[in-house]
């Protein structure tokens, strides 16, 4: 397709908006769906959501002449369905209402939340003359993002690894001013161990295929090549497979880094971080020693350049890897770690070290958006509009904690959604002049209660257990099923032990959670004595992240000081970062963007049914549906109501409702069809009818029809 074209629409008889369909079902949506993707119509209205398909190959639908179609487009569904409209829609409401706007995007791992993200932001930047240092400063971010918070996944070549909020403020006048970002809930374990045919984050690739050898040696790292670090020799150890070669984004972070004040001394600290992390995890204990853990001979250069570059003193991480300080009665004591201990020790570090730096990299971009902020507009910002960009619903085979944070994060976000859509609903109806006032909806709000009630909620009693002495998952799992195992919501899970898991009914079905190691994932420990340590270090910027108060649970045997200041599990802080969130997106009329898979190869062309079918019940487009069909799901304009039934012998003929208006006329023949009155409601234009109605009233229009063609053929006999 030539740069710069519109898809083309399937044919006049297609509607690109499934909501204004007659009636709807998952094999409806799945045939548009199909349809549409064969004709390159990748994006689909769905009332006030977008639907998008993921094409797998580029198209040339985001050029300038695209983004100038839509900035001058007079009305907006005129317009064939597209990302900029939704952001189109956005800023024109915020102009139009005065009010901050938000557009979530959400979908599976790879089904383009990040790219339709991007060509949201492409379009906001289109219409709204950003400044050239915002420009930098914030678009010119994205090396950093990625670069510390995406890896090739076996889903996903460039794979978002945290959920990404980016606000652009505007003032009073509409006029962009400035932008700030949030992330949530990085995946830390990444920075250990990556899977077959993954690798760990990008940064990491970067550095080693980018940087010159002199860097490396100042670095104290012994080779350019992957496979020479434990912590990604287990995974892919070649380039990502994506657009961009390792070198490529190397010399793009170069240059990101020191438009976000990263140079000089500072810069090479921060490098100095990301090769302690890879030093780290070349640090090998001796096998024999298992009680005691000791770090074998091999791995002495490592331990020493690990040292050097995170600015320790000689001979300090070892000892602080493989003992620990204990206080009996009033003195301090050292006691030997176990081998497994001493490995989980090293482990920590380097996730605590990667996951630091990387909220420190955010704060930075933070900062130097301010700063750019205050130099151009420093009036007051009136008006937001924010891009949500977060991991849609998973159910894997084996499902975790961070499954059920991410699945609690889309119950919030869904909750939103058929909020928003009933609201809308009732719009509609108004509209129409029907009386709604007795409709409702059910929605996942008992969910929610169950999951993150104060005290009672299965979080709150995840937090508790990590306090309580002799807490364990066992001990978690039991408490979660006595408290909710009666209520339909929290099941049993099939195939295990009761104390080793449980299943939720979502909104998008039935997860089996396994509840191992959930205390210590909701810990994150670290050993005490290894963030002293940290705050020792000549490295300034690794002191810095370890100077904020520790959020960090002690291991095992500190309980008593742990219990004196509130416990805060990881579960807690993301809770607390989802609610904020929400809070946020609350006040701001909503958009959305559900991203699909068209198939699981990343293959263009091809719609794999069942890809979409597991998407349509995850994404709660279908739950939506359901909900902006609340009380008169199926509806039909007057005048294709009159040409369907009119012609139905023995109920009146044209000349005799010729005269009456079409409201009057469809009001005649339900009469006489028997319709009850609360099973339909005329609106303007269209009559609603209650669940089935419409369906029952087609079957009796075909039998009345057999009935008559049966009676002329007998009587032509
Ligand atoms: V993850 O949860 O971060 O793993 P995303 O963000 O949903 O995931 P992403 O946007 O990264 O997926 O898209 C994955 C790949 O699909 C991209 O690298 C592109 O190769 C491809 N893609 C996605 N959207 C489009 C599109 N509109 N046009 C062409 C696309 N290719
Ligand atoms: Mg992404």
């Amino acid at each position: 397709m030539a740069d710069g074209a519109l898809p083309r629409e399937p044919g006049a008889s297609d509607t690109p908006d499934l909501g204004q369909a007659d009636t709807i079902d998952a094999g409806f949506v799945l045939d548009k769906l199909r349809t549409r993707h064969a004709h390159d119509a990748i994006y689909t209205r769905c009332g006030s959501v977008l639907i998008a398909v993921n094409p797998y190959k580029r198209m040339g639908l985001f050029s300038e002449a695209v983004l100038a179609q839509y900035k001058n487009a007079h009305s907006l569904p005129a317009e064939p369905p597209h990302t900029f409209e939704i952001a189109s829609a956005a800023h024109r409401a915020m102009i139009h209402n005065g009010r901050s706007q938000a557009i979530i995007v959400s979908g599976e791992s790879g089904a383009g939340k990040t790219e339709s993200a991007r060509h949201m932001m492409l379009y906001l930047r289109y219409v709204s003359n950003t400044s050239p240092e915002l420009e930098t400063r914030l678009y010119g971010s994205d090396p950093i993002t990625e670069g510390f918070g995406c890896a090739k996944t076996v889903r996903n070549d460039n794979s978002s690894r945290m959920g990404k909020f980016t606000a652009l403020n505007f003032d009073p006048s509409a006029r962009i001013q400035g932008a700030s970002l949030n992330t949530y809930l990085l995946e830390k374990t990444r920075v250990t161990q990556c899977g077959p045919g993954e690798r760990s984050y990008h940064c990491f690739y970067a550095l080693l295929r980018g940087a010159s050898p002199a860097l490396l040696k100042q670095l104290r790292l012994p080779s350019a090549e992957p496979s020479a670090y434990a912590y990604l020799a287990g995974g892919h150890t070649g380039e990502s497979g994506g657009e961009r070669t390792d070198k490529m984004l190397w010399a793009e972070l170069e240059t990101a880094l020191a438009a976000q004040a990263w140079e000089g001394a500072a810069l090479q600290e921060l490098w100095q971080l990301i090769a302690g992390v890879l030093l780290l995890g070349n640090v090998r204990f001796d096998a024999a020693n298992t009680d005691a853990a000791a770090v074998e001979g091999s791995s002495a250069p490592s331990v020493a350049g690990c040292e050097a570059v995170l600015g320790l003193q000689q001979g300090s991480l070892a000892k602080a890897l493989t003992k620990r300080k204990l206080k009996v009665g009033g003195d301090m004591v050292e006691k030997d770690l176990s081998l497994v201990a001493a490995g989980d020790n090293r482990d920590a570090l380097a996730k605590a070290i990667y996951s630091k730096l990387f909220d420190r990299l955010i704060v930075q971009i933070n900062r130097a958006l301010a700063e750019a902020r205050n130099i151009y507009s420093p009036r007051a910002t009136a008006h937001v509009i924010g891009i949500v960009d977060i991991f849609g619903f998973e159910i894997f085979e084996k499902n975790s904690l961070e499954q059920l944070c991410i699945n609690f994060a889309n119950e919030k976000l869904q909750a939103l959604f058929t909020k928003t859509v009933f609201a809308e609903t009732m719009r509609a109806y108004s509209e129409e002049g029907i009386d709604a006032a007795d409709i409702s909806y059910t929605d996942n709000g008992a969910l929610i209660q169950t999951l993150e009630a104060p005290n009672t909620g299965l979080l709150a009693i995840l937090s508790e257990e990590c306090v309580v002495p002799k807490g364990s998952d066992e001990g978690f799992t039991e408490k979660v099923m006595a408290q909710h195992g009666k209520g339909g919501i929290i099941v049993r899970m099939k195939g295990v032990g009761p104390k080793d898991g449980f299943g939720i009914n979502h909104f998008a079905g039935l997860v089996n959670y396994g509840t191992r190691a959930w205390l210590d994932k909701n810990k994150d420990p670290l050993n005490g004595d290894l963030v002293v340590l940290m705050q020792f270090s000549d490295n300034e910027l690794l002191k810095e992240l370890f100077t904020e108060p520790a959020d960090v649970a002690p291991a095992a045997g500190d309980r008593k000081k742990f219990k004196s200041t509130k416990f805060k599990g990881v579960t807690d802080t993301f809770s607390a970062q989802l609610t904020d969130l929400v809070g946020t997106l609350d006040k701001c009329d909503l958009h959305f963007v559900r991203c699909f898979k068209s198939n699981d190869q990343k293959k263009p062309d091809l719609v794999e049914d069942a890809v979409i079918t597991r998407q349509l019940n995850t994404s709660g487009v279908l739950d939506a549906l359901r909900v902006a069909r609340t009380g008169f799901p199926d509806r039909m304009p007057f005048d294709e109501f009159c040409g369907n039934f009119l012609v139905v012998p023995g109920l009146g003929t044209k000349a005799e409702l010729a005269g009456k208006a079409p409201k009057d006329r469809v009001l005649a023949l339900l009469q006489k069809l028997g319709v009850p009155g609360q099973k339909f409601r005329c609106g303007k234009a269209r009559v609603f009818f209650a669940s089935g109605m419409l369906e029952g009233l087609r079957t009796r229009r075909l039998e009345m029809q057999a009935k008559v063609a049966v009676a002329i053929q007998a009587a032509g006999r």
